[in-house]
């Protein structure tokens, strides 16, 4: 019995070693494996038929003989399957290629483009300013000396003095405002000018973010009134959702701005009343006035000869409204099911 297990492994061995395919290795696999007629069935059958004793000798090495055919068997197959895959093996030139999904810009960002790209069109400028600031620039300069309680409303990130910025009172800007007094003091009037940028507040909640984007416009010169700022905020709101509104200016405290304004559209979701306008029929903006003349005087401009305007909004409050979306977390969470519903 050993003499023919030993036979067997050997032809097997030989068999294997010259299969070249997938019809070889099914032959291999019928001849030795087979359930009728395999040569390791014929084996296990004549074992039964031997004595105990013999049966117990012999039984080791047929054993074996299966796990090695067996084994070797599966190995070679996947061997072959393996192959088969390999690239360039069978390639399949007319298949359809996976699709690139096109990337496009972020919301956010498509909003800011078409914005600057209304106040260009207005024949505005753009400026900018940086995003750490200076105590001075962001309040002092805007009529906010140290502990004017209107510093309350926009609480903010401060920096300690470090070697690269040994200055103290450097904070993240809580608004684009500080830009007024910049492009004030580097340029003398007529002054029109929009400064859109990254700003910081702590604050937040479904419709506040610690990071956010403001818009900041700015018109200097002689003879310039509340009914200009008027104009342009109409102008403006109506460009930017592609249908005709109406403004509302509501008396509103900014210490920049004198008067100062908060500013309304009519609901661009309802007509008599939503959740959205929460039944008032109109939807808050921003805020906007006249530059007040203690700003003009810290940029040494005489405020009986020049007059301006001033307005600011949030882009985001902007984004939401264009596209109807109620949670401004939504914007910085990077979900591609969000993100995709933004082609440019
Ligand atoms: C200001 O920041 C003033 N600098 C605007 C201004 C400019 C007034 C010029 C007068 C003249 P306010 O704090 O209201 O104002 O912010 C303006 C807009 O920024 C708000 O209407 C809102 O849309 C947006 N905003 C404010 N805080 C947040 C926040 N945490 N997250 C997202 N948007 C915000």
């Amino acid at each position: 019995m050993e003499t023919r297990v030993q036979e067997i492994r050997r032809a097997f061995d030989r068999d294997l070693a010259a299969a070249s395919d997938k019809e070889a290795l099914a032959a291999i696999r019928v001849r030795y494996l087979g359930r009728r007629a395999g040569l390791l069935t014929g084996l296990l059958k004549d074992l039964r038929e031997l004595s105990p004793q013999k049966r117990a000798a012999s039984g080791k090495a047929v054993n074996d003989l299966k796990t090695h055919l067996e084994r070797s068997l599966e190995e070679a197959e996947a061997r072959r399957r393996g192959s088969e895959d390999a690239p360039g093996e069978e390639l399949d030139p007319t298949l359809p290629g996976r699709a690139q999904r096109p990337g496009t810009s972020h919301p956010i960002t498509q909003v800011r483009g078409l914005i600057e790209e209304i106040f260009l069109e207005m024949g505005y400028a753009l400026e900018s300013g940086p995003e750490i600031e200076t105590d001075y620039y962001n309040f002092e300069a805007l009529n906010m000396p140290p502990h004017h309680p209107a510093r309350d409303m926009q609480d903010t990130f401060y920096l300690k003095p470090h070697p690269f910025h040994p200055k103290a009172g450097l904070l993240l800007r809580t608004h684009t405002s500080p830009v007024q007094i910049r492009t004030l003091e580097k340029q003398r009037p007529p002054v029109k000018m929009v400064a859109l940028g990254t700003v910081f507040r702590r604050d937040s909640d479904v419709t506040h973010s610690p990071v956010f984007h403001q818009v900041e416009g700015l018109v200097v010169d002689e003879g310039i009134t509340f009914a200009h700022l008027k104009g342009t905020l109409e102008h403006f709101c109506r460009r930017v959702f592609e249908r005709d509104l109406t403004i509302r200016l509501r008396p509103s405290y900014f210490p920049f701005v004198e008067p100062g304004a908060e500013y309304d559209i009519s609901c661009i979701f309802c007509t008599g009343g939503c959740s959205r306008c929460k039944g008032s029929g109109f939807i808050e903006m921003g805020g906007a006035g006249m530059v007040h003349p203690a700003v003009f005087e810290k940029v040494g401009y005489d405020p009986e000869r020049y007059s301006g305007f001033a307005f600011g909004l949030g882009i985001e409050r902007i984004a939401m409204l264009k596209h109807g979306i109620d949670d401004i977390r939504l914007f910085y969470e990077n979900d591609l099911r969000f993100l995709g519903q933004f082609p440019a």
